[in-house]
């Protein structure tokens, strides 16, 4: 059996004639408990009237730009009896302070009908990017990851209406751009992806991401796009360091050594190292960008990236500042193994300040690594090689590394950016005084 009910402006406290700026329902609709049925603008707070059954809407009682007060009658819902609230208790709506956009509208309080729901001010908040929506709209875009601040507005007094959000979601289903079709100049006007049947040319076997590579994979592409990177390279003449390093390995070998002899002296350590002096010297590569703030960190610790078979990883050192060469040969070599076993913690892999992508073990002349965000700067290592260099006099053969910097421009210009790098290289061709 189903009921009419009116459902009317509970208390809404000190506000009188408050201009009705959205209906956000029309006659046929289907609503539940607690869907907004119109939206009241004062001149301090926005409120929905939330409907107090669930049902379908027979009358609407108002109009826009109608001023209503407590007990005005906005709609009449047919409903089944077990599906209405009890009669409307006061509840008054909290002044308007800024409400966060992603906030949920408040539920209505237990055992009192729905209470209009204030949800911003009327003057743009900051954190609402100075859109006007109802709580309804905004729940919506939430739900559909839109955001506001890039819907254009069509309903009075600049509010965005839900059919603005479908619009706009339709626009950039359609085309991949920005609303209408039309960039607004923040987003990324791009086609959509490819779709081929490759089958259509030949065998083919398809094989799902492992779980490290679709994490690894939405982290580098937002980087990539979201760094502007410059990528600045290098040669370290490491000549010294390596026969220095072989023979640190050899005599520990010989002394017997069992704790050092298990853990090798690897190249890896030194550039640790030798990034720990730069980034002394040089405090913004040790940074993160917040807002329009630089975090500048006081602490050394630094990621490396591993290769494991199911994808890239990137286990952090902390505080090498506190650490020799040879602990923080064997602690990477710990974090290696744990890494390639899938064992790593996320502690392990957090707290990080500058990372080193050395791919040396493998080959490679140069590279662009991809900036470790929110770090600002990640050093490319590929694999070093003999090479005849001119002292003045003469050709002499030299291990020589290729270094390959690449630094977030916000931060880094260019010109620090090849101080930072040559600095790194002559620290390695000579750690001595690093090492001191
Ligand atoms: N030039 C020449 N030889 C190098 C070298 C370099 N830059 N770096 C390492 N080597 C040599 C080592 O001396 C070692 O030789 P020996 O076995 O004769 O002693 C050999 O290469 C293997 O080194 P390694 O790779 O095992 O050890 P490492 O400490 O240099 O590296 C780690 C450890 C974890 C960085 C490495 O295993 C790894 O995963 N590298 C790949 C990182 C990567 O994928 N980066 C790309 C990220 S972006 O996709």
């Amino acid at each position: 059996m189903s009921q009419l009910i009116e459902v009317k402006v509970p208390d809404i406290g000190d506000f009188d004639a408050i201009p009705v700026i959205e209906i956000c329902v029309k006659v046929g609709d289907t609503v539940k408990l607690d869907d907004a049925l119109v939206t009241l603008e004062s001149d301090k707070a926005t409120m929905d009237v939330p409907s107090s059954a669930a049902g379908v809407v027979k009358e609407i009682r108002v109009a826009l730009g109608d001023k209503i007060s407590q007990g005005a009658v906005v709609a009449v819902i047919e409903a089944a009896a077990a599906e209405s609230k009890p009669a409307p208790k006061a509840e008054v709506p909290t002044p308007a302070a800024p409400a966060p956009v992603a906030q949920a509208p408040a539920p209505a309080p237990a055992k009192s009908a729905p209470a209009p729901q204030p949800v911003a001010a009327a003057a743009p908040s900051p954190a609402s990017g100075g859109t006007h929506a109802s709580p309804s709209v905004r729940l919506f875009a939430r739900e559909l990851g839109v955001d506001l601040s890039r819907v254009p507005a069509s309903g009075p007094k600049g509010r965005i209406v839900k059919e603005d959000i479908t619009a706009f979601v339709k626009g950039v289903m359609s085309s991949g751009a920005s609303a209408g079709g039309a960039s607004l100049g923040g987003g990324l006007d791009l086609l959509p992806w490819p779709k081929v049947d490759f089958a259509k040319f030949g065998e083919i076997e398809v094989q799902p991401l492992s779980r490290i590579k679709k994490i690894s994979g939405q982290n580098l592409a937002r980087n990539w796009v979201m760094i502007p990177a410059v990528t600045y390279h290098e040669d370290a003449d490491i000549t010294e360091l390596e026969a220095f390093r072989l023979k640190m390995n050899k005599e520990a070998e010989k002394a017997g050594d069992v704790a050092a002899a298990s853990v090798k002296v690897t190249l890896l350590a030194f550039l640790i190292k030798a990034c720990e002096r730069g980034l002394r010297k040089f405090p913004e590569f040790n940074s993160s960008l917040d807002g329009d703030n630089l975090v500048l960190k006081k602490y050394f610790n630094i990621a490396f990236a591993a290769d494991t078979p199911h994808g890239l990883v990137v286990p952090v050192v902390k505080n090498v500042d506190q650490k020799s060469v040879t602990e923080i040969a064997a602690e990477c070599a710990v974090l290696a193994k744990k890494a390639r076993d899938g064992k790593l913690s996320p502690a392990e892999m957090s707290g990080g300040c500058f990372t080193i992508s050395s791919v040396g073990g493998i080959g490679g002349t140069s590279f662009s690594p991809i900036v470790n965000a929110p770090e600002v700067a990640i050093l490319g290592v590929s694999k070093s090689v003999m090479k005849p260099v001119w002292n003045g006099k003469e050709f002499l053969p030299r291990l020589i590394l290729p270094l390959s910097l690449s630094a977030d421009h916000r931060v880094i210009d260019g010109a620090q950016g090849t101080r930072f790098t040559a600095y790194i290289a002559q620290v390695l061709a000579d750690m001595r005084p690093a090492l001191l």
